[in-house]
C-alpha cells in the first residue's frame, strides 16, 4: 500500500485515552454486587496463570525486576486502556456476544466518546470533517433490523473512525473536537445512507511502554484501516463493532486481533474516485 502507512502514528494518543476513562461515570458501579468467592476465583486463576508462566519459563530475577518496572511505567504513560483494548479485550467481546444470532461485533477499543454530534435526519447525513478532509469519500448504504426481520426505524448508527493520517480526533493533537465522529438516526425502513472518509491503517503509539513491548518482543504495531460503531435500538442489544477494507495487510494479523471474516466491506470504486458500500445490521432482542 501507499508510503502514508509508514508514517502514519499516534504518539500520545494512548496517554490521552487514561483521562478519557477515568473521566467516565464510576466503572464500579456495575459490580458492585459481586461475590467474593467470584473476585477471589478469579484473582487466584489469573496469578496461577502467572505463577505457571514463571516455572515453565524459569523466569529470572532480572527479568522479574524488568516486568516490575514495565508494569509501573504502563501507568504512568497512561496507557492502561490501550495495553487493555489491544491484548485484552478480544477475548471478553468474544464471550459476551457468542449467543448473538445477529450481526458480529468486535472490540469498542480506547477511542470512543459518547454523545457525538446527531448528523442525521431520516438516516441521511454526513459526519464532521475539515474541509479538506484527506481519504477516500466513502458513501455507505444499509439498514438496521431485528433477527426477525422487523426494520428497527428508532435505531441509531453511532461512527468514529481514525482520518487518512490514523489520527482520532480527541486522542490526537490540533484535531476538531468532533472530527470523524457522529450519530445517525435512520430513516424509514430502519435504512441510513453515511457519507464519510475512508480511514488509513492505524500503528498504535511506539513511544510509549505498549510501543517498547512491541520492540521488544519483536513485534508489529499495525491494526487494518478500519470504522468503528455502535448500533442501538430500544429492547436490542447494544451492538459495537469494527469494519475493514478488503486488501489491507494488517486484515491477517491485527495486533489487535479484532478482524472477523463477517466484519469485512465490500466498497465499490466509483468514476469521480469516491466508493460506495453497503453494509447492513441485524440486532438481538434484550433477552
Ligand atoms: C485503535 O484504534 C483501536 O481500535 C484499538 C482496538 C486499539 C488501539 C487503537
Ligand atoms: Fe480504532
Amino acid at each position: 500500500m501507499s508510503d502514508k502507512i509508514e508514517v502514519a502514528t499516534a504518539a500520545a494518543s494512548g496517554a490521552n485515552a487514561t483521562a478519557h476513562f477515568t473521566s467516565d461515570k464510576s466503572p464500579y458501579d456495575a459490580v458492585k454486587e459481586t461475590p467474593k468467592e467470584r473476585v477471589s476465583l478469579l484473582a487466584t486463576e489469573v496469578l496461577s496463570a502467572i505463577h505457571d508462566t514463571i516455572r515453565k519459563h524459569h523466569v529470572t530475577y532480572d527479568e522479574y525486576i524488568a516486568l516490575k518496572a514495565w508494569l509501573i511505567e504502563v501507568g504512568e504513560d497512561g496507557e492502561w486502556p490501550l495495553f487493555l483494548d489491544v491484548w485484552v479485550e478480544h477475548v471478553v467481546e468474544e464471550v459476551n456476544t457468542s449467543h448473538r444470532q445477529g450481526s458480529k461485533g468486535a472490540i469498542e477499543g480506547p477511542y470512543y466518546v459518547p454523545n457525538a454530534p446527531e448528523r442525521a435526519t431520516d438516516g441521511v447525513g454526513t459526519i464532521p470533517m475539515r474541509d479538506d478532509e484527506g481519504g477516500t469519500p466513502l458513501v455507505w448504504t444499509g439498514t438496521v433490523t431485528a433477527v426477525d426481520g422487523t426494520p428497527l426505524e428508532d435505531a441509531k448508527v453511532e461512527l468514529w473512525h481514525a482520518d487518512d493520517d490514523g489520527f482520532y480526533s480527541q486522542f490526537a493533537p490540533g484535531l476538531p473536537e468532533w472530527n470523524l465522529r457522529g450519530t445517525f438516526s435512520v430513516g424509514a425502513g430502519g435504512a441510513f445512507e453515511i457519507h464519510t472518509v475512508q480511514p488509513a491503517p492505524y500503528q498504535i503509539p511506539t513511544d510509549g511502554s505498549c510501543g517498547r513491548l512491541i520492540a521488544a518482543a519483536g513485534w508489529h504495531a499495525w491494526r487494518p484501516a478500519h470504522l468503528h460503531v455502535k448500533v442501538s435500538a430500544p429492547g436490542y442489544e447494544l451492538l459495537t463493532a469494527q469494519l475493514y477494507f478488503p486488501g489491507d495487510p494488517h486484515n491477517d494479523d491485527d495486533i489487535a486481533q479484532a478482524v472477523k471474516p463477517e466484519l469485512l466491506l465490500d466498497p465499490r470504486p466509483q468514476p469521480d474516485g469516491s466508493a460506495t458500500v453497503d453494509y447492513s445490521f441485524v440486532l438481538d432482542p434484550v433477552a
